[in-house]
């Protein structure tokens, strides 16, 4: 029967397999309807044979009455059962798998509302699209706004109903990157058949992209600079904010001095400096940096406002 519950991926009656329980849930699917089949043929087999071979015709005589015949009853009765033991132990062992929620997973607010979805994320970040690292286990926190709903991820073989004025949660590993369908399959009022979404499944790089965009910036702009400096552009890891030389110069207590240029001369540590640096790194070099591995340029990665709230935070720091 192996060759028959190999790999199912992309077959005409499955979704894709893109979660851990995907294979573990065809693969059973597959054998509870394969067994039933084969009682099916069996069965129905007998039965039309019985029918030709015990036929009313001349000169046959059937038994009066029902016959017995222990090994027989003891064997339909044993087998049956021991498959039945079989597919109930098997069950419980899936879907205990599905109830236990591993500790280390990426956290989702999910908010189910007549019609749509909300995924929150970190830092307030909320999208209508449910994005998700690959390899990475992550927990659907559900709840409901107004009536009772379902979140089905078919490629992910995950389903799990949102009860209003309760929490909800679910879990589960995706292990394909790549765009798929999630689907509200709790008949929720007229417009039930349009609440769906896309799960976006990155990799860890992509994600953290994806991220950095979707946060919202902190209105204090000090707080927008230390954020865009040390989690979403990534300049932490090149320049310290406590003196200390990374790669580039630290940014601590710069602000309002001046600069030694690898060419000669001084400039002044200010606005427009900055501005030229993150935008034109190569434009002036400090001197003591020209082994420096190269900052790349950011135009076109910050936007001005992003520029103005790093140069707040590099002010920020001279007071420090
Ligand atoms: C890959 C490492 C790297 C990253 C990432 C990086 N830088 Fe730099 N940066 C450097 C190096 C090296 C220098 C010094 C050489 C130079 O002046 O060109 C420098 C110089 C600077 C200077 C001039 C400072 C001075 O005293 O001369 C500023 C301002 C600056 N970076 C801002 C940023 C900001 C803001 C970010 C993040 C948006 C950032 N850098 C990300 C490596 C990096
Ligand atoms: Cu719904």
């Amino acid at each position: 029967m192996m060759f028959l519950l190999a790999d199912q991926n992309k077959t005409f009656w499955f979704p894709e397999q893109a979660s851990t329980f995907a294979p573990e849930v065809d693969w059973f699917f597959l054998a509870v309807t394969y067994i039933s089949l084969a009682f099916f043929v069996l069965i129905v087999g007998f039965m039309v044979y019985f029918m030709y071979a015990y036929r009313e015709r001349p000169g046959y005589k059937g038994s009066p009455e029902a016959l017995h015949n222990n090994a027989l009853e003891i064997g339909w009765t044993v087998v049956p059962t021991i498959i039945a033991v079989w597919i109930f132990y098997r069950g419980t062992i899936g879907f205990l798998d599905m109830m236990t929620i591993p500790s280390d997973t990426r956290d989702v607010q999910v908010v189910a509302k007549k019609w749509a979805w909300s995924f929150g994320y970190p830092n307030g970040v909320v999208d209508n699209e449910l994005h998700l690292v690959v390899n990475e286990p992550a927990k659907m926190i559900m709840r409901s706004d107004d009536v009772l709903h379902s979140l089905f991820v078919p490629a992910f073989r995950a389903k799990c109903d949102v009860v209003p004025g309760r929490y909800a949660t679910m879990w589960f590993e995706p292990t394909k990157t790549g765009t798929y369908d999630l689907f509200c399959s709790e008949y929720c009022g007229d417009q039930h058949s349009k609440m769906a979404a896309k799960v976006v499944v990155h990799t860890k790089e992509e994600y953290d992209a994806w991220f950095a965009k979707a946060q919202i910036p902190p209105s204090d702009p000090v707080e927008y600079g230390k954020l865009l400096y040390a989690k979403t552009m990534g300049c932490a890891s090149c320049h310290s904010v406590d003196g200390s030389k990374i790669v580039g110069p630290s940014f601590k207590g710069t602000w309002g001095g001046e600069v030694a240029l690898a060419s000669g001369g001084t400039v002044p540590f200010d606005e427009n400096y900055v501005r030229e640096s993150v935008l034109n790194p190569q434009a002036k070099s400090r001197s003591g940096y020209e082994k420096a591995s190269l900052m790349p340029s950011y135009q076109g990665r910050l936007k001005e406002e992003q520029i103005s709230a790093l140069i707040a935070y590099m002010k920020s720091l001279k007071s420090e």
